[in-house]
């Protein structure tokens, strides 16, 4: 099985043959990162287009989310292999309203592997439990959004940061499909980051 298998059991949500494929890959030598790319996320693009176009709906999109899930799960040990000792503390979650985690889990793994403390705060997750986070000695808040509309509630999460004294104690870092640099800019987040490796060097320069 080869990349091009994988890509498209992805498409068709067949984890069971996700897994197989991955776990093949993996042990004929090929490098995690290059599946993670060439395959999983590739896939996942094509049925974001697929659904924008009409092609596809929610019930798909959400089984070739599961068969990249599967996909992922193999890939953790090789993402995260990597031995630094704890750069620091990283609470990372899916702003309110917000249920996508693949992209936050996959930056959560690759944040483990470049020797962070991850407290996974899950999806839709509200204001103040970034706070509680901040104030139980995260040095980083990571806050990930998929839709426009759910983008906005990092704005609400900066705000109950600064309420509750905690903004110059932690470093705040957001990224996800809809948000840009220009976007940090302009709700005054320490850091964006386009994807998971630049994730992981943009928060060693944050603690460093
Ligand atoms: Co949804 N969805 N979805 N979805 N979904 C998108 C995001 C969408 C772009 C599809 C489309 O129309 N083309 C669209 C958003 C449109 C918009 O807002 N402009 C959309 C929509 C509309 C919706 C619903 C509203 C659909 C509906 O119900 N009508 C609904 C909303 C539910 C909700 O959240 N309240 C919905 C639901 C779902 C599923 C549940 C079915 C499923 C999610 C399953 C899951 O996550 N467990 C799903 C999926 C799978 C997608 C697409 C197809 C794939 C997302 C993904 O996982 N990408 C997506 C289309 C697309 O993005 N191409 C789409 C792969 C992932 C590795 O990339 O998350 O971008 P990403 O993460 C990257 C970077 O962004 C970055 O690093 C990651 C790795 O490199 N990054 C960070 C992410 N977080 C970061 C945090 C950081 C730093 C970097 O610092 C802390």
């Amino acid at each position: 099985m080869d990349l091009k298998d994988i890509y498209q059991n992805v498409i068709d949500g067949q984890a069971a043959d996700v897994e197989t494929g991955v776990k093949a890959a993996l042990d004929a030598g090929m490098g995690a990162e290059e599946i993670l790319n060439n395959a999983l996320i590739a896939a996942m693009n094509e049925i974001g287009q697929r659904f924008e176009a009409g092609d596809l709906f929610v019930p798909e999109m959400l089984i070739a989310a599961r068969a990249m899930q599967a996909g992922l799960k193999l890939l953790k040990p090789s993402l995260a292999k990597a031995d630094v000792k704890a750069a620091g503390k990283v609470a990372i979650g899916t702003v309110k309203g917000d249920l996508h985690d693949i992209g936050k889990n996959l930056v959560a793994m690759m944040l483990e592997g470049s020797g962070f403390e991850i407290v996974d705060l899950g999806v839709d997750v509200a204001p103040e439990a970034f706070v509680a986070a901040a104030r139980n000695g995260a040095n980083i808040i990571g806050m990930s959004a998929l839709l426009t509309t759910t983008m906005t509630n990092m704005e609400g999460t900066l705000a109950a940061l600064k309420a509750a004294g905690l903004r110059e104690r932690v470093k705040v870092m957001i990224g996800g499909a809809p948000v840009t640099q220009d976007y940090a800019n302009k709700i005054g987040a320490d850091a964006f980051a386009p994807d998971a490796s630049s994730a992981t060097r943009i928060a060693r320069q944050l603690v460093g």
